[in-house]
């Protein structure tokens, strides 16, 4: 896509113009661009750079989802004007339980169907449940599962394990999988695309794939959900309640916290416990590393030194001390930072 008309959306979205996005989507496909490049190219890259803006401080929160509701309106103005026969079958497409992110899936449940999929959207935060009910009532030839945070991993293996129960074949994405969709195969997804586009070439060549029921899990998911994550999950709270109770002693700055610093403080620590328990689920110390590396860099351009977040690692690693692997990944984070 052309680089003045990427920076004139970005302009659109940045100022909350739903009108202006809606009309460039209609006179990019007048001028005969295909709806699968202003996907790709235009929706989906300036949503990536919308990330970035907000992970460097540049905007707000508030911002980010007027920009992204934009996002998903000039995505259903480009739905209205390209109806496609659905010719190969049926796929339920729905987001992790307790993921949020709907609009890469949305994305990608319009990229099926421009392919002639009938696509089941179940849109975010589906649960395991829910999901399974509407596979029984309507039988479809695969689950396009997104989990876009690693924190979603164990929902994420409660659902396709479901699945595969049913009967039905999973493909799996969304970055929450990890480089190359590795945690994909542990947690038995039948298949992993990294984009949009490689998971609709992988469903028109090569589905459905062998061994939908009896398919063999590998030889290392066998401790998934060991002891040590379920203590973590189990005492969230009180990991959370007891470093908060102790940090202005460790970190004597945060005494002059206004209420809004002590929010964002408790849950910063909420994040570093659920990728820490993400962690030792898929039992991957890179879940938690790459956290923490990310982590730094967004607390410091919110002017938060490295220490606080060092403070707040220590902090939680006191009160696992009975724990190794946990002990083990905080002290590897702690020296990376
Ligand atoms: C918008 C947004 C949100 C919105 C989502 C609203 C919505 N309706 O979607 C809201 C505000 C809810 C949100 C919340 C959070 N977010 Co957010 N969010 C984003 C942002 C800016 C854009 C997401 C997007 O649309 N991306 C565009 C798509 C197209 O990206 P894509 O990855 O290339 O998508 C493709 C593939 O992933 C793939 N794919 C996706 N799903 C599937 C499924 C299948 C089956 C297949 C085959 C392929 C596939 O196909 C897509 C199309 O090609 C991203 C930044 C980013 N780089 O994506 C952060 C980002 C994803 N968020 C992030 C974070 C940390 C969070 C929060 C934890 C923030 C917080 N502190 O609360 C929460 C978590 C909420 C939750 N529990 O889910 C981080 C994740 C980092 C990580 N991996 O750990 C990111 C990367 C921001 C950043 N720069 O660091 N977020």
């Amino acid at each position: 896509m052309d680089g003045t008309v990427a920076d004139y959306y970005l302009a659109l979205v940045s100022d909350g113009d739903e009108a202006g996005a809606t009309a460039l989507v209609n006179d990019l496909l007048d001028q005969g661009i295909a709806a699968q490049r202003i996907i790709v190219d235009l929706i989906s890259a300036t949503q990536r750079r919308v990330g970035e803006l907000w992970a460097a401080n540049e905007w707000s929160v508030a911002r980010e989802h007027a920009a992204t509701a934009v996002g998903e309106r000039a995505l259903a103005a480009l739905a209205v004007r390209t109806t496609v026969p659905p010719t190969r079958g049926r796929i339920a497409l729905a987001c992790v339980d307790g993921e949020w992110h709907g609009l890469p899936a949305r994305m990608l449940a319009e990229l099926l169907r421009l392919d002639g999929w009938r696509v089941d959207f179940l849109g975010a935060s589906v649960p395991g449940r829910h999901l399974i009910t509407h596979l029984h009532q309507t039988g479809p030839d695969a689950v396009a599962l997104s989990c876009m945070i690693p924190t979603r991993l164990p929902r994420a293996h409660a659902a396709i394990t479901a699945c595969r129960a049913a009967g039905v074949p999973v493909i799996a994405g969304g970055r929450g999988f990890g480089p190359g969709g590795r945690y994909a195969e542990r947690l038995g997804a039948h298949a992993w695309a990294a984009t949009g586009e490689e998971a609709v070439i992988r469903l028109a060549t090569d589905w459905p794939p062998p061994h939908v029921t009896d398919l063999p899990l590998p030889e290392d998911s066998f401790f998934l959900g060991d002891e040590e994550y379920t203590h973590l999950v189990r005492c969230r709270p009180q990991l959370i309640a007891t470093a908060m109770d102790r940090l202005a002693a460790a970190y004597p700055d945060a005494e002059r916290y206004n209420s809004n610093q002590v929010d964002s403080t408790a849950d910063d620590i909420g994040h570093i416990t659920d990728f820490l328990a993400a962690a030792l689920y898929v039992g991957e110390q890179q879940i938690f590393t790459d956290f923490i590396t990310w982590t730094t860099v967004v607390l410091e351009s919110r002017g938060v030194p490295p220490t606080a977040l060092r403070t707040g690692l220590h902090l939680i690693r006191d009160q696992l001390v009975d724990f190794p692997t946990a002990t083990a990944m905080l002290d590897a984070a702690i020296q990376r930072i």
